[in-house]
């Protein structure tokens, strides 16, 4: 059997250090033929010892999964390229095999991504159509025949949604694995892919699509369970909203309930209006952290980002969740289009009647391709056609400067430990990493709520 090996390049630990659920993926599309090991640059020491880790292993092929390309923070903006780049130079020096590109970083910049990084090839997209591309590679046929392939020569990308199989391959014993659940005990879980809506500014549909592919509850709470028995301490659902389908969320609760999962868990959720009693369902299955996608609570600015639901909506439904027990966060994201003083401050007045919440308030919004916001940059000349992204370019209201709009929120949250500005790092850095070296689990917001 030939050999892949998978390589996380990810080494962001902030929030905290998110296990590669990417990769169980391509893992799981690539082990019935081939012969997979995962190395994750998170994982302690490997970022030293790469190189004879590969080596040793002597790869046929080699993936390396793109997720973050940058902190997304217009305070403390820090890109992660020049890493890459680095990590690319060690697996050249160490391996002659083909060097294939992916995951969700790779797959909003992927021609911008195969310059830099002068990779062999690439899948923009999803990764389980890897094995149809090695088949390619093998047989010597036409590569660019496989959806969302890309290759040193490729000017433009297509590729559709994956309708084939979606296979998961989790291995407790894998060394990253245990790393995750002796720091933090956090592992994550896919419910389905694809979000429905078309927020201005979001690469969510273009990454995952429009069309929600939703997975077999009974093998969601299996996969569940899985992780449980591993010995995860809380799952994150990676879901872009996990209730896009009140009707399939509310499925995966009750089968987490069948299949007797006793570990907390969160995710992504939209601010509409759940049926009743829909999160004290998902309390009693076990949820316990909601984190809305707010993102203002002006309806003028909702409106203009596109987002499907108004501020009135906002209030009902975090009311709905602390009902059922459960804690809050929102996430606000600032700076639009259209985002004046005035807006900002009755955001502002919004969150302050949202009791018993944490905030995360993002400050500018990284323009994107394949973004309305992006077409909108584009026609007030904010960005230029055929602009390289990849290096951050953050959206700028012309109503109101980045600056005064951090210096607002600051002023208005009056050093209150739940309203946290910017990515959080540095309230972040101090805090968790000492939580979770004394065993705390989960993602720990809650305890900024007062
Ligand atoms: C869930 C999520 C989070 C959660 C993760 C919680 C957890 N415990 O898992 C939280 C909230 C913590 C988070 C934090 C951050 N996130 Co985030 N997150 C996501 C989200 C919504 C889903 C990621 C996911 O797990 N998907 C499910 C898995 C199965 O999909 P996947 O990894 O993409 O893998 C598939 C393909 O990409 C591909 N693939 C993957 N690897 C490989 C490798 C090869 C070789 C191949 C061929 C294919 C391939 O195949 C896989 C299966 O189809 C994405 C957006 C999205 N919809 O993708 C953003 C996203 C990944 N996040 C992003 C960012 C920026 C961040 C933060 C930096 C934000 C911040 N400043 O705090 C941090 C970084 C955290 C860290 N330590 O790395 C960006 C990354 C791009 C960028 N701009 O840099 C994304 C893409 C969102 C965006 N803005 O566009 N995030
Ligand atoms: S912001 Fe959330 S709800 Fe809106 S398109 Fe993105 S993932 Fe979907």
């Amino acid at each position: 059997m030939k050999k892949v090996l998978l390589i996380s390049a990810n080494m962001m630990k902030l929030p905290y250090a998110v296990y590669p659920l990417g990769l169980d993926y391509v893992a799981g599309a690539l082990q019935s033929d081939y012969h997979v090991e995962i190395l994750d640059m998170n994982e302690p020491g490997v970022a030293q010892s790469a190189g004879e880790r590969i080596r040793e292993y002597e790869p046929d092929y080699i993936g390396l999964s793109i997720r973050n390309i940058d902190n997304t923070d217009t305070i403390d903006c820090r890109g992660y390229l020049s890493d890459y780049q680095e990590l690319v130079g060690r697996i050249r020096r160490n391996s002659k095999s083909p060097l294939i590109l992916g995951g969700s970083g790779f797959t909003i910049f992927p021609l911008e991504f195969m310059r830099a990084l002068d990779a062999d090839y690439g899948i923009a997209g999803e990764g389980e159509s890897f094995p149809l591309l090695l088949r390619a590679l093998e047989g010597k046929t036409d590569v660019t025949e496989v959806a969302g392939v890309v290759t040193r020569d490729t000017s433009s990308i297509s590729y559709r949604a994956w309708t084939g199989a979606m296979d998961r391959s989790f291995d407790a014993r894998a060394a990253h694995t245990k790393y995750y659940l002796s720091y933090g005990g956090m592992l994550n879980l896919q419910t389905k892919r694809g979000c429905p809506f078309r927020c201005s500014y979001c690469t969510y549909p273009h990454i995952e699509g429009h069309k929600m592919r939703l997975f077999e509850p009974a093998e969601i709470a299996r996969q569940a369970r899985e992780l449980q028995d591993a010995g995860a301490k809380y799952i994150f659902i990676t879901d872009s909203a996990f209730n896009a389908s009140y009707g399939h969320s509310m499925q995966v609760g009750r089968a987490f309930r069948n299949a007797g999962l006793s570990i907390p868990w969160g995710g992504f959720f939209a601010p509409t209006v759940a049926p009743d009693d829909y999160y004290k369902e998902l309390a009693d299955a076990g949820l316990t952290h909601v984190e809305f996608g707010t993102e203002s609570m002006c309806s003028v600015t909702l409106a203009n980002l596109q987002k499907p639901f108004s501020a009135a909506e906002v209030f009902l439904a975090h009311r709905q969740a602390l009902a059922a027990g459960l804690f809050v966060a929102h996430y606000f994201l600032l700076g639009g289009p259209g985002e004046t003083p005035d807006t900002v401050r009755e955001t502002l007045k919004g969150a302050d009647e949202l009791e018993r919440a944490v905030f995360f308030f993002f400050c500018g919004i990284r323009i994107y391709p394949h973004t309305s916001l992006f077409d909108t940059a584009l026609r007030e000349g904010q960005i230029h056609a055929g602009q390289n992204l990849i290096e951050p370019v953050f959206y700028r209201s012309p109503f109101i400067s980045d600056i005064e709009i951090i210096k607002t929120v600051e002023d208005h949250a009056g050093g209150r430990l739940n309203w946290m500005v910017g990515a959080g790092e540095s309230k972040a850095t101090r805090i968790l990493p000492r939580l979770y070296e004394r065993g705390h689990t989960g993602p720990l917001w809650e305890h900024l709520i007062s």
